[in-house]
């Protein structure tokens, strides 16, 4: 069987390389001729346990190879990114173009799945009208499903494989062939539903976190007001059999939680109220860390124009090499306006929008202030006794991820602390 994968990014790859190794026909497409040139030498940038072993295998094979056009085949899985426009709706180009080159290839008894994240609906009211535009009927001539992928960037490959996963075809016929390509690789269960409802549930999933961690940095927030430990309160409260609280934190980043719970909103504008709210309190998190930070200079009666801060991690999140839609980026834009020198450490990411200084040593020397963003390992390690007499009079700590338990010697700020 051919399976053409379209869109070769964070999923596409992996879900491309795994087919292969299954002993799929496996054609691999993305305009972005890099990845392409890669794919085919069985290499990737992204950074992944187990990640760049199945790539390598499946290229040597011969069973996957990558270009830039979509071929015939039996199968094609649609693995593009649906961003979010500053109308806050999906951006669902991206599903079009794949729809529309798809469907020049078209033939009876073809399977199309969408794995994108998309609004509820965009499989059968988006996607199928494109494709039909072949001349071919969905349900008749050939079969269209929904699947969404369920990846915790991080953990990628065992969740591509262990992890459950729902398909929603249009029609019996195309849920089980869906199915049947699925469970060769994935080893947790397969549940069938309709592709609206398979879209939907995708959104809630993202939602629910993303309304559980704003609820964090509320209570977080509230704990700052009341003169309350918001980590202590969280742990006891954890206690509670069936309560599980997250961590409050410095903001939200990533591809998922800060867009996709949009594309339920852009259906229900009307109904939705708690989402939206949930959405604004954990974008507003940046905002409190740059309030915390001037308290900490007015505390040590130190300026910030000219001020050195050195911002420890930009990732999304702890020991991820990914920097999209990272809190980090706000923060560093407003100490850059009010005047900070502002140094960026990461010892992970490389492609980010301002320059990363990879010397640990040279970002904290005399530095006024450090701002911890991301939870990566390397800073819960720190030795902060000798950091601290690296960096100026009267020393700075914020911590943005509730990382550090003992910040003696600094002027210390934490999210609920
Ligand atoms: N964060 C907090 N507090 C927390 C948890 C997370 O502030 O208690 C922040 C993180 O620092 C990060 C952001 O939220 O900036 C998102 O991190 P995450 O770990 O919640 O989510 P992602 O984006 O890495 O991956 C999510 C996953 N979804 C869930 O855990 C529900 C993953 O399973 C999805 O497949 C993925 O989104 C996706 O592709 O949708």
């Amino acid at each position: 069987m051919k399976i053409c994968v379209v869109g070769l990014g964070y999923i596409g790859l992996p879900t491309a390389s795994i087919l292969a190794t299954r002993g799929f026909d496996v054609i691999g497409v993305d305009t972005n001729p890099t990845i392409i040139d890669k794919g085919n030498c069985g290499k990737t940038d992204i950074e992944e346990t187990g990640l760049s072993t199945i790539v390598d295998a499946a290229a040597k094979s011969g069973q996957l190879k990558c270009q830039k056009d979509v071929v015939e085949a039996d199968a094609f899985i649609i693995c593009v990114p649906t961003p979010i426009t500053s109308e806050k709706k999906a951006d669902l180009s991206y599903v079009e173009a794949a729809g529309r080159s798809i469907a020049f290839k078209l033939l009876t008894g073809n399977l199309v799945v969408l794995e994108s994240t998309v609004p509820p609906g965009t499989t059968n009211n988006v996607l199928r009208p494109i494709l039909e535009e072949s001349g071919l009927i969905a349900g008749k001539d050939f079969h269209l499903a929904y699947c969404p992928e369920r990846i915790l960037p991080g953990n990628l490959l065992n969740e591509l494989i262990k992890n459950g996963r729902i398909i929603g075809g249009i029609d019996e016929d195309s849920r089980a062939m869906a199915k049947k390509i699925y469970e060769t690789f994935v080893e947790g269960n397969i549940y069938l539903t309709d592709s609206t409802t398979a879209e939907f549930v995708k959104l809630m999933e993202n939602a629910t976190r993303a309304v559980n961690i704003a609820l964090a940095n509320e209570f977080a927030l509230v704990a700052d007001e009341i003169g309350v430990n918001v980590l202590e309160a969280i742990n006891l409260a954890n206690k509670h059999p069936r309560i599980d609280i997250l961590h409050p934190g410095a903001g939200v980043g990533g591809h998922c939680i800060p867009i996709d719970p949009w594309f339920i909103v852009e259906k229900s504008k009307e109904i939705s109220r708690l989402i939206p709210l949930s959405m604004k309190i954990n974008e507003n998190m940046p905002s409190y860390v740059i309030s915390l930070i001037l308290e900490a200079f007015s505390e040590a009666e130190k300026e910030i124009i000219g001020a050195k801060i050195s911002i420890l991690g930009v990732a999304y999140k702890g020991n991820v090499n990914d920097a999209r839609e990272s809190p980090a980026v706000p923060i560093i834009q407003k100490l850059k306006y009010v005047g900070a020198k502002v140094t960026i450490y990461d010892p992970l990411v490389t492609n980010f929008r301002f320059e990363i200084e990879r010397d640990f040593k040279k970002t904290i020397f005399e530095s006024d202030a450090l701002i911890i963003l991301a939870d990566h390992r390397q800073f819960k390690d720190m030795n902060l006794s000798v950091i601290r007499e690296m960096m100026n009079e009267k020393p700075i700590l914020v911590d943005g991820r509730n990382i550090i338990d003992d910040s003696d010697g600094f002027i210390f700020r934490g999210i609920g602390r």
